[in-house]
C-alpha cells in the first residue's frame, strides 16, 4: 500500500486502511503478492499518472476504482482532498468488511451537505446533560482530561462514517469554556481530532463577555462586546486555526439572549459571525428558542409555534456565515412530532436539522431503539415551499435554496460507558453518521450494513437484528405515545419513566390536554392555535382537518372524543389500550429474538443485550399499563377486548399479608398497579405473603418491584421455602418508587396448589425500601 502525498489525512488513511485490512485477514501480513492499493488526492493522481488529467472531484468526494493489469491488480482510493481521500479508505474496508468483491470496485461518493457535526452535552465537571453512558471522555473536574486516547478513537469512529464536526460543550452554562485555561484544553482536543478530519467547536454563553470578559453587558451591538468577541476568537484561532465555529442556545430555557436588549436572534448571530469569518468560522444558532412560562389556560398559547414564530421573519437577515440548528420537530426530541415548519419558513438562510442520538425521550439506552427510521421521514418529507418538490433533505443539504451552508448535527451523548452504553445503541450513532452523508439510504440498508461490520456477516443473525432494529421505534412508539401524544414520560423530571400528566398544567408546553371526554391539542387554523397554518399550503391542507391529518399524528393536531374513528375505524380509546398491549409484546417478542442468536454472536454480546432486553420487556409492560389504566379511568370507556384495568394472574402486594412492609400511594399513581405500592422501613426486612387460591398447575412467576438507589435484596419462598433471590443495582432514575424505576424480574417456573403460601421478603439498603408492587403468576401452556 502507498501514498501519493504526505498530507496528515492521507497518512491516516492508510493507516487505518493497514489496521482495518489485517484486522479483516485476521492478522495475516498484507504485503505480499503483486497486488496494490494507491492512496492519494486527485491532484496528486494527476501528477502520477497521465490517463488521470480530467479526473475532478470535490472536497470529501472519493472514488474508488480496481485497475486490472495482466499480472497485478491495483486499487486505487482517490479523493477530492485529503479528507476525501481518508473517506474513501473508510469505505473501502466498509465494503470489504461486508465481503464485497472489491477487485471490481467502482465507488464514487461525496457527501450530501457540508456540515455532518455531532454535539455533545458535556459539561466542564465531566457530567453530561441528557448521557447515559457515563462520564465525559473530554472533560473532568473543571478542566480538560489528560487521557485523551478516547478522543483519538473517537474522532475515528465519527470519521468513519463521514462526520467532520463535534460542538464539544453543553449548549447551557457555555461560559468557562472560553476562559484561556479551557481553550489550551480545548486545542489538545483539536489536535488528537485533527489527523481524522474533525474539526472541534464550542457552545458559547452569550453573555460571556460579562460573565467572563468584565464587561458591564453583553448587548450583542455593543461596540465593546463585539471587540470582546473578536478578541477572544483571535485567541482561539492563535491555538486551533481550524477551529470550526460556535453553537450558540439563548433566549432558551433559562439561558440568556440577545432578548433582554431588545435585540433579535439575528444580531447576536450576526456579532459572533463577524468574529469568525476572518478564518473560516460558523455560528450554529439554535432555533430551540421558547418562553417555557406558557399560561396553559390560554388557548391559543402553543410552544410548536414558537421557532418559526420567531425566525421565520428574520430570514435573509443573517450573515452567510451563520446557520440555524433546528430540532427535527417543534417540540423537543418526542417519540413522534411533525417535521418542524422552519425548514420550510427559511429559503435566503442555511439551515442545520438537529436529531439526537442519545435516547433522552426514548428510552435512555435501556431501551432498544433504532432511530433511523425517524430521521428518514423527516428527511424525506416534502415541505411544498412554494408548491414545488422541497424534501427537507435538501433544504437542509443547501440544495433546494442554493444555499452555501446546512446539514446535520446529531447530539451525541456518547461516554465512557462503551460509548452509548447499549451496544445496539451505536446502530444509532453510525445512521446518524450515514444519513447526513447520503439521505438516500434505507434505514434498513443503513442497519444491515451495520450488523454486518459489527455483529456478523451470517444472513439469519442478521435478518434478525435487522428486523428488531426496524421494529424497536414503532414498538416504543406503541407503548409510550402513540396518535402524536408525543413520549407520555415525566416531562418536568427524568423524561424516563410514565408520568402522563407531568406534561399538563404547566408552563413547559408539552400539552396533550387529556381530560374526561377527549385528548389531543387542537392546532388548526380554524379553531386551534393556528400553528398548522405555518406549514406550506400543501402540507397544511393535510393537517388541517382530523378527518384527513395521518392517524400517527393525529392527537399532535387535534382534539377528539376518545371515541373518535381513526382511518380503519378504530376509535382512538380502543386504539390507545391496542397499541399498548401490542408494542409490549413486540418488546417481549425482541427478547426470543435475541434468544434465538445464542451460540451465533459474541458471547459477551449476547450477555449484555440479553440482559437490557430483558428489562426492557418488564419496562414495556410498566408503561403499558401505566399509560392504559390512566386512560381507563379519565375515559371510563372499557377496553373492547377486557384488558385494560383486567390482571387476573396478578397478587398486589397491598392486599397481601404484611409483616413490616407498609402500604403507600406511588405518584404517579399509574405507575403502581391499582395506584398502590409496599415499602419496607424495618432494616431486617419485610414480607408480603399470598395463599395460593388459584388452580394447581405450572406457572411462571413475575415480582414487580422498585430498583431504587441501594442494593435492596428480594427473596421469592414457597411454603417458607426461599425458591429464588436477587439483589437488583440498575442505575434508574427518581428517589421514589414510580415508573422510572418500576422493575420486573422473572423467576423460573413455579409448580402451584391450592393452599401453597407465597411470599416476598424484601430487605432495604440506603435509600432503597424494597418496595414492591405485585407478583404475576402466568399459567404456563401445557406442552403438547
Ligand atoms: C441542553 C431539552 C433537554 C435539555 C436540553 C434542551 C436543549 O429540553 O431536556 O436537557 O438542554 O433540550 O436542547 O437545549
Amino acid at each position: 500500500m502507498s501514498t501519493l502525498g504526505q498530507d496528515l489525512l492521507e497518512q491516516t488513511a492508510a493507516i487505518e486502511l493497514r489496521r482495518g485490512l489485517l484486522s479483516l485477514s485476521g492478522g495475516v501480513p498484507l504485503e505480499v503478492g503483486p497486488n496494490q492499493i494507491l492512496l492519494g488526492t486527485v491532484a496528486e493522481m494527476r501528477v502520477h499518472d497521465k490517463k488521470n488529467r480530467s479526473l475532478s472531484l470535490e472536497p470529501d468526494e472519493f472514488l474508488i476504482r480496481a485497475d486490472h493489469g495482466d499480472l497485478a491488480r491495483e486499487i486505487d482510493v482517490v479523493g477530492g482532498d485529503d479528507r476525501g481521500v481518508l473517506y474513501g479508505a473508510f469505505a473501502l474496508l466498509r465494503a470489504l468488511a461486508q465481503g464485497e468483491d472489491m477487485g471490481k470496485a467502482n465507488l464514487h461518493e461525496k457527501p450530501a451537505m457540508p456540515i455532518r457535526w455531532v454535539d455533545e452535552w458535556d459539561n466542564a465537571d465531566g457530567s453530561i446533560e441528557r448521557g447515559y453512558a457515563g462520564r465525559s471522555i473530554f472533560f473532568d473536574a473543571g478542566h480538560v482530561r489528560d487521557d485523551l486516547a478516547p478522543v483519538g478513537e473517537y474522532a475515528r469512529l465519527l470519521a468513519s462514517v463521514g462526520i467532520n464536526g463535534c460542538n464539544l460543550n453543553n449548549v447551557n452554562n457555555a461560559s468557562v469554556f472560553l476562559n484561556p485555561e479551557m481553550l489550551k484544553g480545548i486545542a489538545r482536543i483539536a489536535e488528537t481530532m485533527r489527523p481524522y478530519g474533525v474539526r472541534v467547536g464550542l457552545s458559547v454563553d452569550i453573555a460571556s463577555p460579562e460573565k467572563i470578559g468584565g464587561l458591564k453587558t453583553y448587548d450583542p451591538l455593543d461596540p465593546a462586546v463585539k471587540n470582546w468577541w473578536s478578541t477572544k476568537v483571535n485567541e482561539i484561532y492563535d491555538q486551533i486555526p481550524d477551529f470550526a465555529g460556535f453553537t450558540v442556545k439563548a433566549d432558551s430555557e433559562g439561558q440568556p439572549g440577545p432578548a433582554s436588549f431588545g435585540r433579535t436572534p439575528a444580531d447576536a448571530a450576526n456579532t459572533l459571525a463577524a468574529a469568525l469569518a476572518p478564518h473560516g468560522g460558523i455560528v450554529m444558532y439554535r432555533a430551540f428558542v421558547y418562553n417555557h412560562h406558557l399560561d396553559w389556560r390560554d388557548p391559543k398559547a402553543d410552544r410548536a409555534r414558537a421557532a418559526y414564530d420567531i425566525f421565520r421573519s428574520l430570514d435573509g437577515k443573517f450573515a452567510p456565515n451563520v446557520v440555524i440548528q433546528t430540532k427535527e420537530g417543534p417540540i423537543d426530541f418526542q417519540v413522534r412530532e411533525p417535521v418542524s415548519p422552519l425548514f420550510g419558513g427559511l429559503t435566503q438562510t442555511s439551515q442545520a436539522m438537529e436529531v439526537q442520538i442519545t435516547q433522552e425521550y426514548t428510552g435512555q439506552q435501556r431501551h432498544l431503539v433504532y432511530l433511523a427510521p425517524m430521521w428518514k421521514q423527516v428527511l424525506d418529507f416534502d415541505m411544498q415551499v412554494g408548491g414545488g418538490y422541497t424534501p427537507v433533505s435538501e433544504i437542509i443539504a443547501g440544495k433546494s435554496f442554493h444555499r452555501p451552508l446546512g446539514g446535520m448535527v446529531g447530539v451525541s451523548g456518547i461516554g465512557r460507558d462503551a460509548w452509548l452504553g447499549s451496544p445496539l445503541a451505536l446502530a444509532n450513532l453510525y445512521a446518524f453518521g450515514r444519513l447526513a452523508w447520503n439521505p438516500e439510504l434505507t434505514p434498513e440498508e443503513i442497519a444491515t450494513e451495520w450488523t454486518r461490520q459489527t455483529i456478523s456477516l451470517n444472513p439469519p443473525v442478521v435478518r434478525t437484528v435487522v428486523t428488531m432494529l426496524m421494529q424497536s421505534w414503532p414498538a416504543y412508539e406503541d407503548y409510550t405515545g402513540p396518535l402524536g401524544l408525543q413520549t407520555l414520560t415525566d416531562i418536568t423530571g427524568s423524561h424516563y419513566g410514565p408520568n402522563i400528566e407531568s406534561s399538563e398544567r404547566n408552563g413547559w408546553g408539552q400539552w396533550h390536554k387529556a381530560d374526561h371526554e377527549g385528548v389531543g391539542f387542537d392546532r388548526s387554523v380554524s379553531t386551534g392555535t393556528g400553528y398548522v397554518g405555518q406549514y406550506s399550503p400543501g402540507v397544511a391542507k393535510m393537517y388541517e382537518s382530523a378527518a384527513i391529518t395521518p392517524d400517527d399524528l393525529l392527537l399532535f393536531f387535534h382534539h377528539v372524543p376518545y371515541t373518535y374513528k381513526l382511518h380503519d375505524g378504530k376509535t382512538v380509546i380502543q386504539y390507545l389500550y391496542d397499541s399498548h398491549y401490542e408494542g409490549a409484546a413486540r418488546a417481549a417478542q425482541f427478547l426470543e429474538d435475541w434468544k434465538s442468536l445464542k451460540g451465533r454472536i459474541d458471547p459477551d454480546l449476547y450477555a449484555n443485550m440479553l440482559r437490557r432486553l430483558e428489562y426492557q420487556a418488564g419496562h414495556a409492560i410498566v408503561w403499558r399499563d401505566a399509560v392504559v389504566q390512566y386512560f381507563l379511568k379519565l375515559s371510563g370507556i372499557p377496553d373492547d377486548r377486557g384488558r385494560a384495568g383486567h390482571y387476573p394472574n396478578r397478587l398486589e402486594a397491598e392486599d397481601a399479608r404484611l409483616t413490616g412492609y407498609h402500604v403507600i400511594d406511588v405518584t404517579p399513581w399509574e405507575d403502581a398497579s391499582g395506584g398502590k405500592a409496599v415499602s419496607c422501613p424495618v432494616a431486617s426486612g419485610c414480607t408480603a405473603e399470598w395463599t395460593w387460591n388459584g388452580a394447581a398447575g405450572n406457572f411462571q412467576l413475575a415480582v414487580q418491584y422498585f430498583d431504587l438507589q441501594g442494593d435492596a435484596h428480594f427473596t421469592f419462598l414457597l411454603n417458607g421455602n426461599p425458591l429464588v433471590s436477587w439483589t437488583p443495582n440498575a442505575d434508574l432514575p427518581s428517589r421514589r418508587p414510580n415508573g422510572d424505576n418500576s422493575t420486573r424480574f422473572t423467576a423460573p417456573t413455579v409448580n402451584l396448589k391450592p393452599g401453597d403460601v407465597l411470599a416476598v421478603k424484601g430487605t432495604p439498603d440506603g435509600a432503597d425500601p424494597a418496595a414492591l408492587d405485585y407478583i404475576e403468576l402466568l399459567p404456563e401452556t401445557p406442552e403438547k
